[in-house]
């Protein structure tokens, strides 16, 4: 039980800067120069240097930010957001800055490459078809599609700087099914081209599985993806237009980009980032450290070891309430389900400030009435004590002792006071088999509430008053 309450101690001061390397890092990119990664993490875009690793925050905009890619000046990060809803083209300068958008569409526009002269970004989109490969400046305009019919479904679309082809797939399976492994069959992809230029199409891969992801340095070298060698997506490369494998890994990568100057190739591989040396034939995991900025939380974690003030069992012996810092939780016997109780007061004659400061206010002693569903308790208000009633666990309205009024609003835990709910479990664990007998010798089983008290009267009744109960709690501010 030690060790279980330490735990749970220290996972209320983890530091906000991570030391241990992250995971779920995905779609990476690189600089032209290999030194610099940009990726997604926790939805947003983040920037760090290859060798230290140390990665800092790009975006932070509402919805997922995937598919970054940097421009081969180096000027631009072009990437996916959905900030509203659909998928939609965006640039931010490398350096951080300004963020513009750049398609409306309310169909999906995801950023597949840079053109080569870093003025025009290549996104597929579904605005017109089910998906198929659009350009548009990166000052912005409208975009142009690259191939005309309708049933071309072009996607992963890599420029050959030499050449002038455009790479690609074009089948369901590497469109829709990219992550599906050891597919064989009439919609297995190939790496493919066409040049607009002359107007001539190459295909360069044969095998019956997945041949797909074409990423292209400034000399032209073509890197792609291919499960054939053991089953997994494994790195390949085209020399002199045939394939060969580079890699041998177990587990399979996801879509890598390489540098334009060809010195590295990133990709996703067991959910962390990994690059790929050609001159060295040296795979290495980067070491991502991720540093966020710290953040002054509206609420507190606290310990509440020790620190439980007042407690009751229901007479069926079904529940238990009690009191921490103020603040009313309700269990089953066990201990195994804890709820925090927000009683909201809603009288007409307080004002919204007054509604809102209530649930801030101590709550002090608690006692179950004889019907097990209602709780007796007592709470400052305008810093003096009065009786209220609480309906549990049917939970509508809570009365004030003797008036009948407004709304009760309660609410779940939420996932900050999770770990003052897990301490109190554990204690209350420990306690329960010699609490038990002490309250049934304390229980007020006939308390009630009297019902004659007028409503003009109910601001006298708060004022304090030398019948109230001593209580024992702490304040909760
Ligand atoms: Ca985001
Ligand atoms: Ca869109
Ligand atoms: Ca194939």
């Amino acid at each position: 039980m030690k060790s279980l309450l330490f735990y749970l101690l220290l996972l209320s001061f983890v530091p906000s800067a991570l030391s241990l390397e992250p995971y779920f890092l995905s779609t990476p990119a690189l600089s032209s120069d290999g030194k610099t990664v940009v990726f997604s993490f926790e939805s947003d875009l983040w920037k760090a240097d290859v060798v230290s690793g140390t990665a800092t925050r790009l975006t932070a905009m509402q919805g997922y930010e995937t598919n970054a890619r940097i421009s081969p000046d180096g000027q631009w990060i072009a990437f996916t957001g959905r900030q509203f809803g659909n998928a939609d083209v965006f640039v931010i300068p490398m350096e951080g800055g300004e963020i513009r958008q750049l398609t409306w569409h309310a169909a999906n526009d995801d950023v597949e490459n840079w053109s080569w002269d870093s003025k025009s970004i290549y996104f597929t989109s579904n605005r017109l078809n089910s998906g198929t490969v659009y350009k548009i400046p990166v000052g912005g305009d409208n975009p142009v599609r690259l191939f005309e019919h309708y049933f071309n479904t072009i996607h992963n679309l890599a420029e050959n700087p030499k050449t002038g082809e455009l790479f690609f797939n074009d089948t369901w399976e590497s469109q829709s099914m990219a992550s599906r492994k050891r597919y064989k069959g009439d919609y297995n992809p190939d790496i493919q081209s066409y040049n607009p230029k002359t107007g001539e199409y190459k295909k360069y891969t044969e095998w019956i599985g997945k041949d797909m992801w074409a990423t292209i340095d400034q000399n032209g070298m073509v890197y792609f993806v291919s499960d054939e060698k053991n089953g997994e997506y494994n790195l390949g490369k085209l020399e002199n237009g045939k394939t060969k494998n580079l890699t041998n890994f177990k587990t399979s990568i996801k879509r890598p980009i390489v540098s334009a100057d060809g010195s590295k190739v990133v990709f996703e591989k067991d959910y962390q980032l990994f690059t790929y040396e050609p001159a060295t034939d040296k795979t290495s995991k980067l070491s991502i450290r991720i540093v966020r900025n710290s953040l002054l939380p509206k609420e507190q974690n606290f310990s509440i070891a020790g620190k439980i003030s007042d407690f009751d069992v229901s007479p069926d012996n079904k529940k238990i309430a009690f009191i921490s810092r103020g603040e009313l939780f309700v269990s089953d016997i066990e201990g195994k389900y804890i709820v925090q109780m927000h009683p909201v007061e809603t009288h007409n004659y307080a004002s919204p400030n007054e509604v809102q400061d209530k649930r801030f206010e101590r709550i002090m002693s608690v006692k179950w009435l004889s019907d097990n569903k209602t709780l007796l308790y007592n709470q400052t208000w305008n810093g003096y004590l009065s009786w209220f009633t609480l309906p549990v666990p049917a939970w509508p309205n809570r009365t004030r002792c003797g008036a009948a009024t407004g709304s009760t609003s309660i609410s779940p835990p939420t996932a900050l006071n999770r770990p003052i709910l897990q301490a109190a479990e554990a204690l209350i664990f420990t306690g329960l088999r010699w609490i038990k007998p002490i309250l049934h010798s304390v229980r007020m089983n006939s308390i009630s509430c009297g019902k004659k008290i007028p409503q003009q009267s109910k601001r006298t009744l708060s004022h304090p008053s030398p019948s109230i109960p001593t209580a024992s709690g702490n304040g909760s501010n």
